[in-house]
């Protein structure tokens, strides 16, 4: 169809699912292509980075990174719009998102190729989806590859097992957060999606496609689970946005707890070492010790962030609540 855009991805990438959620909730025409031998060729045309999703456009433009792809889909599509008018509460759903872009998939990638129930489930859905129809021996032989090459990825995204704890904490901490907040309203922000939402459940649902990560959720956090289905299609919007006031006393711990206490620290200790030239980097986040290899990506995407909070015109309110959740400092 003339106005239909290709989303590549896999649905097993956080990112892809985000993507595709997006153009669903907003009713924009697409095909979800899974990146395979048969759209190999079309992938690699259009790519400049070996990445998912890639999102190809009627007229052949083509976009990669999740959260670009979606703000340049906004000023196309702004309605129904994913961030509430407040401009407080739109930076704090955008932090919310690069929190989950940045922090969440640490669990999720931690889970998924450390246990070995979990390699196993990831590797052969990565295999099988890839490689429709080919034969057993085939398929068994691309599952060992594909281990392979990911367990090793561990090191990039700083599991180990001195990490383990604060990384499995950090994931058993949002469930208990979100449990709480999702008791009284469908979306993080009120009664319809924002951009925090879809980069978010993007991690949380992986988790609860893999064995060890999915058992605890079932477990412990049903109305995330329903959270996540919703999000998987959202269905128009039959609510609003809520105001900061009723969202802050369920909301703010996961700015705190999470991003003020975790996240925010080991963004800004990686930032450093970056500038510094240093390979890996040390921090204490919530009163234990973490070191990884230190990434570009994440430094470049912190400073989008600081970038977005210095365009917040009026930030006495926002400051306030940044203050209270222990992130202004890492902002500014
Ligand atoms: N920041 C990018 C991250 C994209 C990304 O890391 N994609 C992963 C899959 S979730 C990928 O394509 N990895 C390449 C590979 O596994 O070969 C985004 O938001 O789109």
């Amino acid at each position: 169809m003339a106005d239909t855009y290709r989303i590549y991805g896999s649905e097993l990438s956080p990112y892809s699912v985000k993507v595709r959620s997006y153009f669903r909730y907003k009713r924009i025409p697409h095909e979800w292509l899974l990146r395979s031998a048969a759209t190999e060729e079309e992938f690699q045309r259009h790519a400049k980075l070996p990445l998912i999703p890639l999102v190809v456009g009627p007229d052949g433009d083509a976009r990669q990174d999740s959260t670009p792809i979606i703000e340049h889909f906004e000023r196309l599509h702004p309605e129904p719009a994913i961030q509430p008018d407040d401009p407080t509460s739109a930076f704090l759903s955008a932090l919310i998102e690069e929190y989950a872009d940045e922090w969440g998939n640490k669990p999720m990638f931690h889970f998924r190729w450390t246990y070995p129930p979990d390699q196993d489930s990831a590797a052969e859905r990565i295999a099988r989806s890839m490689m429709p129809g080919v034969a057993e021996d085939a398929v068994m032989s691309a599952i060992g590859t594909i281990k392979t090459r990911m367990v090793p990825r561990l090191a990039f995204v700083g599991s180990s097992a001195a990490t383990t704890d604060v990384i499995e904490g950090s994931f058993h901490r949002q469930l208990a957060i979100l449990e709480r907040h999702l008791e009284t309203r469908p979306y993080l922000f009120g009664g319809r999606p924002a951009l925090g939402d879809f980069g978010l459940y993007a991690q949380l649902y992986q988790c609860s496609t893999d064995p060890t990560p999915g058992a605890i959720m079932r477990a412990q956090a049903p109305r995330t689970l329903a959270w996540i289905a919703r999000m998987l299609e959202p269905s128009p919007p039959t609510g609003g946005f809520e105001p900061w006031e009723r969202l802050q006393p369920t909301l703010l711990p996961l700015l705190r707890d999470e991003i003020g206490h975790v996240f925010l620290p080991w963004s800004v200790a990686n930032a450093r070492a970056l500038q510094a030239g240093e390979k890996t980097f040390a921090a204490t986040l919530d009163g234990h010790p973490f070191s990884q290899e230190t990434q570009k990506y994440h430094a470049k995407s912190l400073a989008a962030l600081r970038a977005k909070y210095q365009a917040v015109a009026d930030r006495g309110r926002l400051d306030a609540i940044l203050t209270d959740a222990d992130c202004l400092t890492a902002l500014r």
